[in-house]
């Protein structure tokens, strides 16, 4: 038999799986009701106009839609995001975007032209499973910085950043998402994105700003994007497609300075050489139809009455010593029980019940949060919302 420890690298010695993916497995399940991924509602896709998309750029460009693409992407697909990103206040050219396989793979690209094996990053506390996962694997050392209800604590950040200029150490980057979070639901205001880049550039170090949820405003105004604010050159952004089209497509968009982009596609190169140029195709045309905002819209009238119906159904079936996030947009929000107990172990009587959610240690760089768990409302249908909010209130009370 051979020995396969004895070959691994050691990010791969030291990898874990991913809770939400392993999750999903389990809540295909029907008889689950599944708080657990952030998947978009399967109601959502816009079926038709796809069906439609595809015959069209295959009619039009075969020869270019089914051939292999520029690693950088699809210029007529940056050229529409370039555009699509003004009404947000973002300048970018084209050649500052580069199309990837999901913002996942952009998490990856990051890790790829910044961290060095024990560099330091900050991350929130809580913060993305998967933004953990993609920097873990570079092996670095995380610094969290606590959350309240307007995202990461400045205060605390300046101190973080204090004491490690104190021991010498300067942390290769900040990764925020600072809109409808996951897995807090909380967003930025304005005040503390600015103080975000007033830090980074006193501490002289990067903000890695990944926002898949920034359409999803469901009340409330948005604050700009930290991007749009920062006028040194510190920031390097993400947004999607998965949340606001079909996370099926596994396209996305990282934008920053032009050289940290270069240096991203020749990392890309190595990976998968370039994203399907077909779906980048349909994805451009979508937009290109102005179908992407009328999308969008009709998505937003879905999750607001979802999210409205979570957050009445937790405050009729919850005990009063539950308390939970209100977030104004997104797909998430973060329930906390009182500190005694541990949702990991509540986890497995939920599932005999079958409803699903996931821990929320899993998204804290350290396993903290035991008492904390994030509910996902877009996937389920609103009668699951109100069916598994009873059935997971019955199993907190229980366990109280
Ligand atoms: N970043 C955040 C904060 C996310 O929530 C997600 C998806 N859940 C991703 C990145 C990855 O999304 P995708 O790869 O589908 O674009
Ligand atoms: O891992 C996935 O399927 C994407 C969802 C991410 C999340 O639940 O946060």
């Amino acid at each position: 038999m051979v020995e396969y420890e004895m070959f691994y690298s050691n990010p791969t010695t030291k990898a874990k799986r991913s809770e939400i993916r392993e999750l999903l497995k389990l809540t295909r399940k029907p008889e689950i009701i599944s708080f657990a991924g952030g998947l978009p509602s399967p109601l959502s896709f816009p079926v038709k106009d796809i069906k439609e998309i595809c015959q069209y750029v295959l009619e039009k460009d075969a020869d270019v839609v089914l051939q292999y693409g520029p690693t950088e992407g699809d210029m007529s697909l940056k050229e529409e995001l370039a555009k699509w990103m003004e009404k947000d206040n973002i300048r970018v050219s084209p050649e500052q975007i580069l199309i990837t396989n999901g913002s996942q793979q952009g998490l990856d690209l990051v890790g790829k032209i910044f961290l060095n094996q024990g560099d330091i990053i900050i991350v929130e506390m809580p913060t993305y499973i998967g933004g953990l996962q993609a920097f873990n694997s570079y092996m670095v050392r995380m610094e969290g910085v606590l959350q309240d209800d307007n995202g990461m604590n400045m205060d605390l950040l300046e101190r973080k950043l204090g004491e490690l200029k104190g021991r010498g150490e300067k942390p290769k980057f900040i990764y925020v998402v600072p809109d409808f979070q996951n897995p807090s639901g909380v967003t930025m205001p304005e005040d503390r994105r600015r103080k975000l880049l007033e830090l980074a550039s006193e501490y002289d170090t990067m903000i890695i700003e990944d926002s898949p949820y920034r359409e999803l405003r469901y009340t409330g105004n948005q604050p700009p994007p930290i991007y749009s604010l920062d006028t040194e050159g510190r920031v390097v952004s993400m947004a999607t497609f998965s949340k606001i089209f079909c996370p099926g497509f596994r396209l996305a968009w990282i934008y920053g300075p032009a050289p940290l982009i270069d240096k991203m596609v020749m990392a890309k190169q190595g990976i998968d050489l370039c994203s399907p140029s077909f779906n980048q195709a349909v994805a451009a045309e979508f937009m290109r139809r102005g179908l992407l905002s009328k999308h969008i819209e009709k998505i937003k009238e879905m999750y607001k009455e979802k999210r409205q119906l979570m957050l009445d159904s937790l405050e009729k079936y919850m005990p009063d010593s539950v308390s939970w996030t209100k977030p104004e947009g997104g797909l998430f929000l973060w329930v906390k029980l009182p500190e005694d107990m541990n949702t990991v172990e509540l986890l497995k009587k939920a599932i005999e019940n079958n409803v699903a959610y996931v821990i929320g240690s899993a998204f804290h760089y350290d396993g903290s949060g035991k008492n904390t768990m994030r509910l996902n409302f877009s996937f389920p249908s609103k009668e699951q919302i109100v069916e598994g909010i009873k059935r997971l209130s019955e199993v907190i009370k229980k366990e109280m």
